[in-house]
């Protein structure tokens, strides 16, 4: 070995070690979520052919595409196409796992209540087919006004993309988008979503015109009117509609994720990383159309419920560019828009941000109010963690975490606001507005914030001591509390709403709320009082470290050792060729080097995921095969395979563990 290729000499001999001690692990299986099923009232047409044939002939009570094969080969088109006139309103599955069902058109409506049965959001995807020429549609719609009670469960549903708005014949109006990408629930309809991810649809852009731009479609993963359960279910990466440009530009979409109908309850749920639609860009001397609002949910007025769930990551709408002074204004609540009354508990709503103003000929537009939430009706949040929520803007968006409007009620108790920011110049960085405090509150910033109630056992100025937002158990991501947190302890047992869904399934649900978010084996009192915020206990972890070479050339290169060529090549492994993917190295191992990650008893190495990210962003993840500390060391060893498939070239390394993430570094494959 003729250089050093950490920092520090005893990291590798530690190295050394490590790496002689390496063992190659059978891959386990993967971790699966539990569903609850819904068994059948009669018996149930089974999908057993992928593809999207029809039936051939309707209403014979069978699902069969194809005359010429023995027997039912039964595509998910041809069941809902017999359920729709048939007493059979059950859909099972029997396909291989992983399967994916690409539709090539609209599936039909749905016009009375069906159960659709799918075996695991993580084994069976739903898609519109993402081929060019393939028409725009949504995955699954419902009829209108049939008020019936149905269900989807065990399902990943992508791609769902409704029509953009035209422009008119005389080109004046720009029409507006269409709302609702992925799923359609009608007023008057009652459908409860169970395992469902809802992931990468979006809604429909409103047209162009001289005059005015069309609105930009809202409800970019799903467009509810009516009542919707959502339950161990994921909306993510959905987006909203843009606003069309025009001579006044139009506004974007509200709701990246999911609209709040006349009732949206969401229970061990997770909404992230969803996106409202931008305002539309103006001619000159006109506005441009504000940014859509509600960046994850945004409600209409019905009643909202929010038990052990998190909103995390989504955005709301920037304010469109203007052709006057100012651009429009950004798009309220990063998180949320409330506009009914909601009930949060045992819930946290992190990392959401609103829009930004858009640009105008002198200055920048306002931006959204509300990082977390915007709230205009009552709100209460009780055993609720609120952190890390921004503003932006030139002027900048009151309100980081909350923005309680003129006229609303914001009711906290046991809850934690902290480390929610707004830009310089900005006010009211964690609560912006009049709050009623419940007391046995943590708040750390309460400037532009007028709280009153009762406020004893309120913490306020304090550190609350928060690890970053990470898997700690449960279906949800959540902000464990550190060692020595202010808030472990610090709230009031009396103030536990009671467990109105009954989570524990023991028929009472007078009882107070008997676990914290994460559900399931996570007691919500623990050391005989409850903790402020959404989680119990000590369960922070500090982030996971990549470890990275500090002697190369440059700065973040990943400090990563060649299982096979280790012993033959010298280092540093910026060279390129130490990480040769070409036979007799095809599938080369490679060890990186992480701090804070360590295995539970009995946790296979699978649970580790090493993400490579090529020079055109271009992302893929690989399962570690062999995972160990390192003796004597504060980082453990992960040992990976290359695909034979990978290109040559420089690539991005991050590791992935419990929804966590790693610094990344780069690494080059020759
Ligand atoms: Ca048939
Ligand atoms: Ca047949
Ligand atoms: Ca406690
Ligand atoms: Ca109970």
């Amino acid at each position: 070995m003729t250089k050093q290729f950490f920092s520090q000499s005893q990291n590798v001999v530690i190295a050394v070690i490590c790496l002689m001690s390496f063992l190659v692990s059978a891959a386990p299986a993967s971790r699966r979520i539990t569903i609850a099923r819904v068994e059948p009232l009669f018996a149930a047409y089974v999908v057993n052919t992928l593809g999207d044939a029809a039936d051939i002939n309707v209403g014979d009570g069978r699902c069969d595409t194809d005359a010429g094969v023995d027997g039912d080969q039964c595509t998910l088109r041809g069941a809902i196409q017999e359920v729709n006139v048939g007493v059979t309103k059950e859909i099972n599955f029997s396909l291989p796992p992983h399967s994916i069902i690409t539709l090539d058109s609209a599936l039909p409506d749905i016009s009375g209540a069906i159960s659709v049965v799918g075996p695991g959001s993580n084994t069976l995807t739903v898609q519109r087919n993402s081929a060019g020429g393939t028409p725009n549609f949504r995955i699954f719609t419902f009829v209108s006004n049939v008020a019936v009670n149905s269900t989807i469960s065990g399902l990943t549903i992508t791609n769902g993309r409704v029509a953009d708005g035209g422009t008119s014949s005389d080109g004046q109006f720009g029409s507006n988008g269409v709302s609702g990408g992925g799923i359609l629930n009608p007023t008057n309809e009652t459908l409860t979503l169970i395992d469902l991810v809802v992931t990468g649809n979006r809604a429909g852009n409103g047209g162009a015109g001289t005059g005015f731009g069309g609105s930009g479609g809202t409800g970019g993963g799903i467009l509810n009117s009516g009542k919707l359960v959502l339950m161990n279910s994921v909306v993510t990466n959905n987006r909203a509609g843009n606003g069309g440009a025009g001579g006044s530009g139009a506004n974007g979409g509200n709701a990246g994720g999911v609209t709040g109908g006349s009732s949206l309850i969401i229970i061990n749920s997770t909404i992230s990383n969803n996106f409202a639609g931008d305002g539309g860009n103006a001619a000159p001397g006109a506005p441009g159309g504000p940014g859509g609002r509600g960046g994850g949910i945004s409600g209409g007025g019905g009643v909202f419920t929010i038990v052990g769930s998190t909103i995390s990551g989504n955005r709301s709408g920037k304010g469109g560019n203007g052709g006057g002074f100012s651009g429009a204004q950004g798009g309220d609540g990063g998180g949320i828009l409330s506009q009914g009354p909601l009930n949060m508990v045992n819930s946290t709503v992190s990392n959401n941000i609103t829009g930004d103003g858009g640009s105008g000929t002198r200055d920048g537009g306002l931006g959204g109010y509300g990082g977390a939430i915007y709230n205009q009706n009552f709100l209460n949040i009780t055993n609720c963690t609120i952190a890390e929520n921004q503003t932006q803007g030139f002027f900048p968006g009151l309100g980081g975490g909350i923005y309680n409007f003129t006229g609303g009620t914001v009711t906290l108790k046991n809850t934690l606001i902290a480390n929610n920011t707004v830009p310089a110049g900005g006010n009211g960085p964690d609560l912006s507005g009049t709050y009623n405090s419940q007391d046995y509150n943590l708040i750390r910033n309460t400037s532009g914030a007028t709280i009153n109630g009762f406020t004893t056992h309120n913490v306020t100025g304090v550190n609350p001591q928060l690890g970053p937002l990470a898997n700690n158990g449960g279906l949800t991501q959540t902000h464990g509390l550190l060692t020595g947190s202010p808030a472990l302890d610090a709230a009031n047992n009396a103030s536990l709403p009671a467990d109105e869904f009954d989570l524990d399934n023991d028929g009472n649900k007078a009882e107070p709320v008997p676990f914290d978010q994460r559900g399931a084996t996570f007691s919500r009192v623990v050391n005989g009082t409850v903790d402020i915020g959404a989680v119990e206990g000590v369960t922070g972890s500090v982030p996971m470290q990549l470890l990275l070479d500090t002697s190369g050339p440059a700065a973040n290169q990943v400090a990563a050792l060649d299982s096979l060529i280790f012993f033959r090549d010298p280092f540093p492994v910026f060279n390129s060729g130490n990480f040769l993917n070409t036979s007799p190295d095809k599938n080369t191992r490679v060890i990186v080097f992480v701090r804070n990650l360590q295995l539970s008893t009995g946790e296979p190495a699978s649970s580790v995921v090493v993400s490579l990210t090529d020079g055109n962003n271009q992302s893929s993840d690989i399962v570690a095969e062999d995972v160990r500390p390192c003796p004597s060391a504060d980082f453990a060893q992960v040992t990976f395979r290359l695909p034979n498939s990978l290109p040559a070239g420089t690539y991005l390394l991050a590791v992935k563990w419990h929804a966590q993430l790693s610094n990344s570094g780069s690494i080059k494959i020759k």
